[in-house]
């Protein structure tokens, strides 16, 4: 176990010192596929996003107040975010199809619409 991790750390670093070895590829998504809610400037950005059932939908704060993504309901699937501070993120993976409404419970006039297809 011991020896398989030091041949494993000294393979890669051989290959490397060669030259041989191709960097590794981290997959990056692109903001077409990344389902994700920026909330800047006491946005969300977009205010409206559409994705297929079974979507993983990621918001990130990237202002420096903290916010919420609400969505309370009886109906279909409830998320909160609960408070948010800078640079943290949140995700929902959406099952049903439907039209989520949410505001920031925050600043209520902070409102989104996520729409599952
Ligand atoms: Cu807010």
């Amino acid at each position: 176990m011991r020896f398989a991790r030091f041949a494993a750390v000294a393979a890669l670093v051989t290959f490397t010192r060669c030259g041989a070895i191709q960097p590794v590829k981290v997959f990056t998504p692109t903001p077409s596929d990344a389902h994700q809610v920026v909330i800047w400037d006491y946005k969300f950005q977009p205010e409206q996003l559409t994705v297929p059932v079974g979507t993983t939908v990621t918001w990130v704060n990237r202002d420096m107040a903290p916010h919420t993504a609400t969505h309370r309901t009886y109906s279909d699937e409830p998320f909160d975010t609960g408070s948010m501070p800078s640079e943290q993120t949140y995700s929902h993976t959406f099952r049903r199809a439907g039209t989520y409404a949410y505001l920031c419970a925050l600043h209520q006039g902070m409102r989104g619409t996520i729409v599952v297809q």
